[in-house]
């Protein structure tokens, strides 16, 4: 329950020594509600990491002080105002060594600020970091960091494996328990600060004035950890609420409503974030239902939001039936003629490939193509795609792969984290999602590890520059153990964990062969699912001669939606990464790859190499035992048993299936099923 913020008793007893004799009193006056909260947890924390009490200190002589140079006249004389970051978010953690006694101060131009200064200073205590000569100044790179609840107002959770909503629509406003406080100290101490309540399939309802009410009571149990809140808005709300007969953006009469709507939410939520929007796809209404475009419809919300400061997301994971063209295309194809015709508070939200979340994706040829629209990356914390809450898989190595892609939009180094971080464009306004995993569980996400993705996904929004092994190691010296055998372990566990499922489910570019509709589980022959695209089949193309979509010139020709450098790598079948050989291309079941094997020997490779991964990741993990507690081993045991036989299901499911098209048998030392 208490995810990365476990403030047990140092274990190692020099350093806890150490630490005592640096941490003696705290100077922190708080002035605010915010500044109230950030001197609660750092209490709460060296209370507990401690072991002891620290004592308060008003005077200069306390060894933590803590403030912003208004709120303190102690950091006021003792650090210089261009020291501290001038970002309204960033913070500056310094060590001083005056009279040869160790003084630490956090402080930032305000208290946001110091808020994030606090959780990071607790974060190098709990990772047994020195305090010695900390110079330690960060802000963050995208400014806002938001999560998506895909929560739906009957408590269910659209793709969500870890219980059911944390949001008890029903008790709200009334009631308010700890575990939302919880969850905004889980946000705040990883510098999320934005939440979108409600799912992006989303009913009309959550616009009315009672769930107004119960919004606004969330967010004044966020606001003093810097979250705001932010809903999910149905396009047709002013038929469904307002009576009208259309949606129509350009209608007065809709306009109208939405700005009278729009206004009605800032009387109860002054600080609201705004709105997302997923129109026009998968059957939810939007401004082409009218025959206008996504510029028109997200303009429409822009405008009724912009006099009170807030944005629109609007999503471009876009597809339906009477589109015949190759899925991957359709949202290039949508949007890139509407650059620049966005209002400037209006951020376009793009999932991190062009399919959907699969467990590996090249990037989205929208990043890069649309250089006069803020565009935001979309992440799913949440596997759907990824073996749910019972694969154990560690993302931050995918959402790396995407962020370090280069688009080469602007020549090389043009990559998305560049894009999305507004650098590449010089965009003001930076936006970035991840679909949340988080539901009602004791652990919040189904899978101890699945709370690393959140961690990572927090860690990443604020900085889409550090390691994915970085954060790993953090994660688990917060979560786990700061013992160095069990690190290196459990970082090699999760490292690797990502690329093993790749393995076992989708290796080589395949994509989208899961079971039909839930998603768990192979499904490589599904068919009839209403359209030809919508099968497995149509991904993956297998037949007698080969298998593959061919996205080049002689097939849809997706690859040329990328840059011209990318397009020709993607394009070409010598030069094509073959993690995405198939994304990209169809061969034939006997063409030799670079390892010299042929295309149906190399499948069956990494279909057995993913498996058998996975039996090692038990060995190791059983060598965690002692190392842990016993609860938390025993759980994660319990699962890697079953992905070990689902990877197994899915490798000689898959394989089955292949192999009824290849007819050909397995390589020599795969005939028996390990
Ligand atoms: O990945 C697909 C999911 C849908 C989801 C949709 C989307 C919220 O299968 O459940 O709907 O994407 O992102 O809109």
């Amino acid at each position: 329950y208490r995810l990365w913020l476990r403030y047990d008793r140092i274990e190692n007893p020099d350093l806890l020594e150490k630490y005592r004799s640096q941490i003696k009193s705290i100077n922190f006056e708080v002035k605010s509600e915010m500044a109230g909260v950030a001197k609660k947890e750092i209490l709460l924390a060296l209370n507990g990491l401690l072991g002891k009490k620290v004592t308060l200190d008003a005077t200069n002589l306390a060894s933590l002080i803590i403030g912003t140079p208004e709120s303190s006249s102690v950091i006021k004389a003792m650090v210089t105002a261009n020291e501290i970051p001038n970002s309204p978010e960033g913070f500056l953690i310094k060590t001083f060594i005056t009279n040869s006694q160790l003084k630490i101060v956090i402080c930032a131009k305000n208290d946001k600020g110091v808020l994030y200064g606090v959780y990071h200073f607790i974060r190098l205590l709990q990772s047994n970091s020195s305090l010695d000569k900390l110079n330690n100044n960060q802000s963050p790179t995208i400014k806002n960091r938001i999560l998506n609840h895909w929560d739906n107002l009957d408590g269910t959770v659209e793709r969500g494996y870890a219980g059911s909503s944390l949001w008890e629509w029903h008790k709200l406003p009334g009631f308010t328990p700890t575990r939302y406080t919880d969850y905004a100290r889980a946000n705040a101490s990883i510098g999320i600060n934005g939440t979108v309540l409600n799912n992006v399939n989303t009913n009309a309802l959550s616009l009315t004035v009672p769930y107004l009410l119960k919004t606004a009571a969330l967010a004044k149990v966020f606001r003093p950890y810097g979250i705001k809140v932010y809903l999910s808005a149905r396009f047709s709300a002013p038929i469904e609420l307002g009576g009208l007969k259309t949606a129509d953006p350009l209608d007065p009469q809709v306009k109208q409503w939405w700005i009278d709507k729009t206004k009605e939410i800032y009387q109860y939520i002054p600080d609201f974030g705004g709105f997302l929007v997923k129109a026009n796809s998968e059957g939810q209404p939007g401004p082409q239902n009218y025959g206008r475009n996504h510029a028109d419809g997200a303009n429409m919300l822009a405008d009724a939001l912009a006099p009170f400061g807030g944005i629109v997301m609007w999503r471009a994971f876009v597809y339906d039936d009477k589109v015949p063209d190759d899925r991957a295309k359709q949202a290039y194809n949508e949007f890139k003629p509407l650059d620049g015709k966005f209002r400037e508070n209006v951020l376009v939200q793009i999932k991190n490939g062009a399919i959907d979340f699969q467990p590996r994706e090249p990037f989205h040829p929208l990043f890069g193509a649309m250089p006069a629209t803020p565009v935001m990356m979309e992440f799913q914390l949440t596997q759907e795609y990824l073996g749910f809450s019972t694969h154990l898989a560690y993302l931050g190595t995918m959402f790396k792969e995407t962020f370090s892609s280069d688009t080469y939009s602007k020549g090389k180094g043009s990559t998305v984290a560049q894009v999305i971080s507004g650098k590449l464009d010089e965009h003001q306004l930076t936006a970035i999602a991840g679909v949340a995993n988080i539901g009602s569980d004791v652990n919040w996400c189904g899978h101890p590890f699945a709370q690393s993705n959140w961690y990572a996904y927090g860690r990443l929004a604020w900085n889409p520059e550090f390691s994915a092994d970085q954060i790993a190691e953090e994660w688990i010296r917060l979560t786990f153990t700061n013992d160095q055998l069990a690190l290196t372990a459990i970082n090699k566990i999760m490292m690797e964990s990502r690329e093993t499922i790749v393995n076992y489910m989708t290796p080589l570019g395949l994509h989208h062969i899961m079971a039909r509709n839930h998603h768990y589980g192979p499904g490589p022959w599904v068919k009839n699912a209403g359209r030809e695209d919508w099968t497995s089949v149509y991904y993956h193309k297998a037949d007698s001669i080969g298998i593959g979509f061919n996205r080049t010139a002689t097939g849809s020709n997706a690859v040329a939606q990328y840059f011209p450098v990318v397009a020709e790598q993607f394009g070409d079948v010598k030069q094509v990464p073959e993690k995405y050989l198939l994304w990209f291309h169809r061969l034939k079941w006997t063409d030799q790859l670079k390892s010299g094997n042929t295309l149906w020997n190399e499948l069956v490779e990494h279909y057995y190499d993913g498996a058998k991964a996975v039996d090692s990741m038990q060995v190791t993990w059983q060598g965690m035992k002692g190392k842990i507690d016993d609860d938390r081993h025993e759980e994660v045991a319990q699962l890697l048993k079953i992905q070990f036989s689902e990877a197994k299901w899915w490798r000689d499911a898959c394989l089955l299936y292949f192999q009824s098209f290849s007819k050909l048998p397995l390589p020599a030392g795969y005939e028996k099923p390990q």
